[in-house]
């Protein structure tokens, strides 16, 4: 492995800050501004807007203003309108934000794709999850949500890095779609599967990442086992 491809394979791995408990927000956003300034970026969600508040989901992004993928992960799925409210108040200073796809488009996609694009705000779409749960109703489906995912033309999707043949039907289906797999590590995803079998552009890892005593460690073994197995599949992400 050369020192390039793993600068390479950093650049591809998306940090999920999940606090624990109220005493964890402080560490998290420390960690926050290494995994922007090291890696591809970070993933906030209910966790650090349960524990943290809209504050510290806020402050998140701020520390990471200087560079690097900055994702809010709400999973949204209701309406438009109410969906429109929440990002409104929640996504500003965020490069995208995450939705369900089995929502659909009328009244709902269509109308939150609208509301993030005034922001300046990108859509993120779950196609497939990486729970073992997600073979019950989502992935008996995926060929339909690809299929909205498809209409709405999302700047990006979710496919999980533990099943990376389903990552690699969604490649196949949306070519240029970027892709971005949680799964890594804490839920049994080996690091590399989700870019080197899938073809996915990004690989999120929370746990292995924010419980370790040396992060920056951890963010660059995970880095450094994706170079490995598939150097030629690091050019830099398309965005
Ligand atoms: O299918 C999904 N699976 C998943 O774990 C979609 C997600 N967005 N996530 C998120 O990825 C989850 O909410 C968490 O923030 C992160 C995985 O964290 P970890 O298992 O690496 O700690």
């Amino acid at each position: 492995m050369s020192q390039g491809s793993a600068g390479l394979a950093v650049k591809r791995v998306i940090v999920a800050l999940d606090p624990a408990v109220e005493g964890d927000v402080e560490k998290l956003l420390g960690i926050a501004r290494l995994a922007c300034r090291e890696g591809a970026g970070i993933k906030v969600g209910l966790p650090m807007l349960a524990l943290g508040g809209s504050e510290a989901v806020s402050e998140a992004a701020r520390l990471c203003s200087g560079g690097g993928l900055r994702v809010l992960d709400l999973k949204l799925a209701d309406i438009g309108y109410v969906m429109r409210l929440a990002v409104e108040s929640l996504a500003r200073g965020f490069d995208a934000a995450i939705a369900h796809a089995f929502i659909g488009s009328e009244g709902a996609l269509e109308e939150l794709k609208g509301a993030l694009e005034g922001m300046g705000v990108r859509l993120v779409l779950v196609l497939s999850m990486s729970h073992q749960g997600s073979a019950e109703v989502i992935d008996p489906c995926l060929d339909r949500l690809i299929s909205v995912a498809t209409r709405v033309r999302p700047w990006g999707v979710v496919a999980p890095a533990t099943r990376p043949g389903v990552i690699a039907r969604v490649r196949s289906a949306m070519p240029r779609t970027v892709i971005m797999s949680p799964g890594v590590g804490a839920q049994g995803g080996r690091p590399g599967d989700a870019i080197c079998l899938g073809g996915a552009d990004y690989e999120i890892v929370g746990r292995v990442v924010t419980r370790s005593p040396d992060p920056v460690s951890a963010l660059r073994s995970v880095a450094g086992s994706i170079a490995e197995r598939c150097p030629e599949r690091l050019l830099p992400a398309s965005t």
